[in-house]
């Protein structure tokens, strides 16, 4: 299998093994997923999980919020998924943090630490470090840690991954979504992921809440630089109008993000009582440049930040100016 094996840019063939030999010599392992956790994180977390449990390897998935995308609650383990963190551990392994900062707490720095993922951002903080930032997901790449080491990838394991290629990818719709993303994306198939189940547990079991609030969140449209940049936000009261939640909204930005004309696309929303913006562009404009500057970061089309103050109106007008002044 290893010889088989396609390396493309700068998969770091030596850090697959080590991160392997780490596992298998480790007692205890911490999973670290993200703060405000999307997809790509709990399901790498969640396919690591089902490799360890199988394999007998005593883990936990750590996420330091309350709130993990329900949607998700299909993929195998994913009930066990705590707040709690484990009184010790000997081996760490964050996926798709693009800093140390996502993991929202401080690792004890004695502790060796795999940092799996695929930010441009990433500054190799790990001890050992898997990141590859031309992939769509970080799915993509914990495939190529398993597809190396010539493990086997179960049904549970398979969909977990097919979940996170997916949903970074935006429905294999990014530029980062190569021909390398459906050889991948075909083996998971073959090897019981299924692609239509999938769908209808991530996207097909909306509340009516949500078809409640998303007009209003349209309402908000506004249009700058001749329509190129295009913001929409999320009152907090909406949602206690319509009893919608703040991950009911998010569509919202996909969709104004296709609006032809628009090149930048903004959403804003008070999240941990800050204001969260999440970026999209298009054209090769880097967004997450201006998502850097307000102490965020991401991908060159999608980027996130959050702004210090809880009023969306006025966080709105702060990062208006970055955008348009430059
Ligand atoms: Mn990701």
């Amino acid at each position: 299998m290893k010889k088989d094996f396609i390396t493309d840019h700068d998969v770091d063939t030596a850090s697959l093994v080590k991160a392997l030999d780490l596992i298998e010599k480790s007692k205890y392992i911490l999973i670290i997923t993200h703060i405000n956790p999307d997809a790509d994180t709990i399901s790498s977390a969640l396919a690591l999980s089902n490799f360890l449990f199988e394999n007998k390897i005593k883990h936990k998935v750590y996420n330091i919020g309350k709130n993990l995308p329900q949607n998700l609650d299909f993929i195998n383990r994913f009930e066990k998924i705590t707040n709690q963190m484990p009184e010790s551990f000997d081996l760490a392994i964050s996926v798709d943090c693009g800093s140390i900062k996502r993991f929202g707490f401080e690792l004890d720095s004695s502790i060796p630490l795999i940092n799996i993922d695929h930010h441009k951002s990433n500054n190799d903080f790990g001890t050992v470090n898997i990141v590859n930032y031309h992939k769509s997901s970080t799915a993509e790449v914990l495939y190529d840690f398993f597809k190396y080491n010539g493990l086997y990838i179960t049904k549970d394991i398979a969909t977990a991954l097919y979940v996170g290629i997916y949903d970074d990818s935006l429905g294999f719709t990014i530029s980062r979504c190569d021909e390398m993303t459906f050889e991948k994306v075909n083996f998971l198939v073959k090897c019981g992921a299924k692609p239509a189940y999938i769908a209808d547990k991530m996207i097909r079991r909306d509340s009516l809440a949500k078809y409640r609030v998303i007009p209003k969140v349209l309402d908000s449209l506004e249009l700058y630089d001749e329509g190129k940049v295009a913001v929409i936000y999320l009152q907090p009261l909406w949602l206690k109008q319509t009893g919608a939640t703040v991950v009911d909204c998010e569509v919202a930005l996909d969709m104004i993000y296709n609006i032809g004309v628009v090149k930048i696309a903004l959403f804003l929303r008070v999240v941990n009582e800050r204001v969260r913006v999440s970026l999209r562009s298009k054209d090769d404009i880097d967004i997450s440049l201006i998502a850097q500057k307000f102490g965020g970061g991401g991908h060159v089309q999608a980027a996130g930040c959050s702004v210090d103050c809880t009023d969306v109106l006025e966080a709105k007008e702060i990062i208006l100016k970055e955008i348009l002044e430059k």
